[in-house]
């Protein structure tokens, strides 16, 4: 056994010691550390840019800025990319797809023609890893987005035309869930609105629900499909209306019983994800997350530890949501090495619902409970300094993965036998 092994080892059992004082059981915590899966968004591998060569750049609203080297050209190189994360972040986790990453060979397949066969690599790579896919319909980049208009477009074959992709988009979804034995959650996010004050709101509001209702009227097994919808407060270029606002979506879902997706970085800056969790989850059956951090505007800064971080996994462990929450990333930096993105910012999720599954959150409601506010604040704060740090080394020890900054110099290596390759 390495000097380091045994280090990390001594080091879990003093701090196992400390959190048993307090009722914790970090063993237990870990096991259940270990079951919850994070779905990477393929993104971040590409800076939003798919596989379609129609020649579209990205819009929408939607900006990635940088231009670090190395970035995936290809389906194989993204596969690539993302197993090498993957091999760096302790669990088994997911990989979300948008459709614009299906493999069209040269083709000019338009959006509203894709089909699961377009997906058949990334369904036999995923069950090779033994991860889950999650899937999104790609309603930006293309010239029928380019008015900034889609499901809610006044023209009726344009309105038309992004149904049917939606809808193809859900039976993708359900096609990658029924082979890999888990469902997708597929996500319906689109860009539509206005950069200046509309003078009819109510007119775009209307339409999206008739083609919500186009969209959704299929039943798909929830066995391989689940449906999410993911509202927004604004978008560069529209910034002074979006028809799915978080209020729209919230309705809709409620109404029909789908899912719900939380952007971290959809909200006015003062607003907290966290604390619309357990409210959100008394009217629809689950959530979808997007765990992203906005700076300034929606920015889609890489995850990192943040007190929101903290408050989003802290809410889903002494809520016991987890079992009824997907968590997926959604960020996308262009201006650092891509892998290491994905890798700071699952292994961030993943601290931080360490960090949240050993506090002793149930001493916390019991003086709660008790009125005695004092002391629930001070356990909140000496929480803060117990040895957590030793609690997640451990478990990527356990779970086979590099241990703290360990993995950079894989990832350092990779950019430079792999990424750098392909100038
Ligand atoms: C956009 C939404 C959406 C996208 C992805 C690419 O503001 O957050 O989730 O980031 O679909
Ligand atoms: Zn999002």
């Amino acid at each position: 056994m390495g000097k380091q092994t045994k280090s990390i080892e001594q080091a879990y059992r003093l701090a196992k010691e400390r959190y048993a004082a307090l009722g914790v059981n970090t063993d237990q915590a870990l096991k259940t550390l270990a079951k919850v899966p994070v779905s990477l968004h393929c993104w971040q591998g590409d800076d939003v840019g798919g596989f379609e060569n129609f020649g579209a750049t990205l819009g929408g609203g939607l900006v990635a800025t940088g231009n670090y080297p190395g970035k995936a050209r290809t389906p194989d190189e993204l596969r690539a990319d993302a197993a090498k994360a993957f091999s760096l972040i302790p669990g088994k986790h997911r990989f979300n797809l948008h459709a614009f990453y299906g493999e069209f060979h040269g083709k000019k397949v338009e959006r509203d023609e894709i089909e699961p066969k377009h997906f058949k690599n990334w369904i036999a790579w995923a069950k090779e890893l033994g991860v889950g896919l999650d899937f999104n319909p790609t309603c930006f980049s293309h010239p029928k987005a380019a008015s900034g208009f889609t499901l809610s477009h006044p023209n009726k074959a344009i309105r038309a035309f992004w149904i049917e992709h939606c809808r193809r988009a859900r039976e993708i979804g359900a096609a990658m869930g029924c082979a890999l034995g888990t469902p997708a959650v597929t996500n319906v996010w689109i860009p539509d609105g206005m950069k200046d004050t509309p003078a009819d709101r109510r007119g775009p509001r209307e339409r999206l629900v008739e083609a919500l209702d186009a969209v959704f009227a299929k039943k798909l097994n929830p066995r391989h499909n689940l449906d999410a919808i993911e509202g927004k407060l604004f978008g560069i270029g529209a910034e002074s209306y979006t028809v799915g606002m978080h209020e729209f979506y919230l309705g809709y879902a409620v109404q029909h019983q789908i899912l719900v997706c939380l952007d971290a970085g959809h909200y006015h800056p003062t607003e907290s994800l966290a604390d619309k969790i357990s409210s959100v989850l008394c009217f629809v059956p689950a959530i979808l997350l997007h765990v992203s951090r906005g700076v300034r505007w929606d920015s889609d800064h890489v995850v990192t530890l943040t007190d929101e971080l903290y408050a989003i996994a802290q809410e889903l462990v002494r809520g016991g949501y987890l079992d009824r929450t997907h968590i997926g990333l959604d960020f996308f930096d262009a201006s650092i090495n891509r892998v290491a993105a994905w890798v700071i910012g699952t292994r961030n999720m993943l601290r931080a619902l360490c960090f949240a599954l050993v506090e002793p959150h149930a001493r916390y409601k019991q003086l709660e409970r008790a009125g005695d506010y004092t002391a629930r604040l001070a356990l909140m704060e000496e929480a803060k300094s117990l040895p957590f740090g030793a609690v997640w080394d451990f478990h990527c020890l356990r779970q086979g993965v590099p241990v703290g900054e360990a993995w950079l110099a894989e990832v350092k290596a990779y950019e430079q036998n792999v990424q750098r390759q392909r100038q």
